[in-house]
């Protein structure tokens, strides 16, 4: 047996990108037109590899954003990559828990590193996790719009694509009315809901009234860190309740199960610190019979393809927040990915298996930082 290839990663490239999305993505903390992503790139001695962060420009969806992950990058993460000497992506999450929380950036360096290792072996991220399936059934997660007439074309729209799943986003003065319209409009459709943290436990009483729906699930209600008021909400409605926000890491999902306070995981990989952490929380989660579900950050290809390959294995059992490229942007940084049956096709190719396109990438970068290895 030859021993493992290990990377000593010499460069880091942070940019930050400015991507017009198709159509204003709104939910309870804001609107959104042109999406502000932050990528990483990691030139090592092995090659390099391309990771997306998820983090957002300001602090609404999680206390991480763009200023702030800037910092962290520079000052608190790539410095102990840099110090740690030669690594594998396996040892990321070890070498940089010293630093408290900022797990979006952590996730972004493993998942850079995690491609270039991958690359470098000629596997992909598919087969290395052990997933099976080549296609994965996904949903489409649609924003909170200005009527309700509005709200049943756009969903319209989506079910006449084959989308099998759709999300909406809801808060209150736009929750029972829209969703009550959607369910007449669509009988059958799998349908669920997202408030993110937009309520509190004093209107458990008024969401008891989607029970009469038939929703799949609703998702985190309340605060990220209210778990006792989800588990008071699970015991109350007979809706499943799942959480997003509130799962920041495998102990969150432990506490989560102990207290009764969720029926479901949203899991999103950068939200849990990386791809590896995720699939730890998979685990957790089929051993205990919850169902998951991979959640998304509207991300570009790069996460995508990531996204595709996670939900392929065995505890995904719902579909998941990853749509066609299409209903994102009308132009990626990768490849694109299209519905196919109510599917998308994992990419199989070395690494998360896409390629990035590095001239547009210069196009819409708007911020660009290079931080190298100074040993
Ligand atoms: O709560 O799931 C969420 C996007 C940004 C921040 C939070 C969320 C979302 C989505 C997008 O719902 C889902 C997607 O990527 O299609
Ligand atoms: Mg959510």
């Amino acid at each position: 047996m030859s021993s493992p290839l290990m990377l000593t990663p010499q460069m880091f490239e942070l940019r930050r990108l400015q991507m017009p999305l198709v159509r204003p993505f709104r939910t309870s903390f804001g609107t959104e037109t042109v999406r502000e992503v932050m990528v990483v790139r990691v030139v090592t001695d092995h090659g390099e590899g391309w990771g997306e962060s998820g983090i957002e420009s300001a602090p609404l969806y999680l206390s991480e954003f763009h200023n702030g992950a800037d910092h962290v990058f520079a000052e608190h993460l790539i410095p102990r990559l840099f110090a740690a000497g030669p690594l594998r992506a396996e040892h990321v999450a070890d070498i940089l828990r010293p630093v408290k929380g900022h797990r979006m950036a952590k996730s972004a360096l493993e998942m850079a590193l995690l491609d270039a290792q991958l690359r470098a072996e000629g596997r992909s991220f598919h087969r290395s996790i052990g997933a099976t399936r080549t296609a994965v059934p996904v949903g489409v997660s649609v924003g909170i719009t200005n009527t309700v007439d509005e709200l049943v074309d756009v969903i319209a729209a989506y079910v006449a694509d084959g989308y099998p799943r759709i999300k909406l986003k809801i808060e209150p003065g736009f929750d029972i009315e829209p969703v009550r319209r959607v369910r007449e409009a669509n009988p059958d459709i799998l349908l669920q809901v997202d408030a993110n943290t937009a309520y509190t436990v004093a209107d458990i009483d008024h969401l008891a009234q989607l029970d009469a729906f038939d929703l799949l699930l609703i998702e985190q209600p309340f605060g990220e860190d209210d778990l006792v008021g989800h588990a008071e909400l699970r015991r109350r409605i007979s809706t499943p309740v799942c959480l997003d926000e509130a799962i920041r890491c495998i102990d969150h999902v432990r506490t989560a199960f102990a207290l009764g306070a969720a029926d479901i995981i949203n899991i999103k990989p950068a939200r849990v610190g990386g791809y590896l952490a995720a699939i730890e929380v998979h685990d957790l989660c089929l051993a205990h019979g919850v169902p998951v579900w991979c959640g998304g950050m509207l991300e570009t290809g790069i996460g995508r393809a990531a996204n595709l390959a996670l939900a392929a294995l065995p505890g995904f059992t719902l579909p998941g927040d990853i749509s066609a490229t299409k209903r994102y942007w009308t132009r990626d940084i990768t490849g694109t990915f299209d519905l196919v049956d109510g599917t998308i096709a994992v990419p199989m190719g070395a690494g998360f298996g896409v390629a990035v396109d590095t001239g547009f990438v210069e196009q819409i970068t708007f911020e660009r930082r290079e931080i190298t290895n100074a040993r």
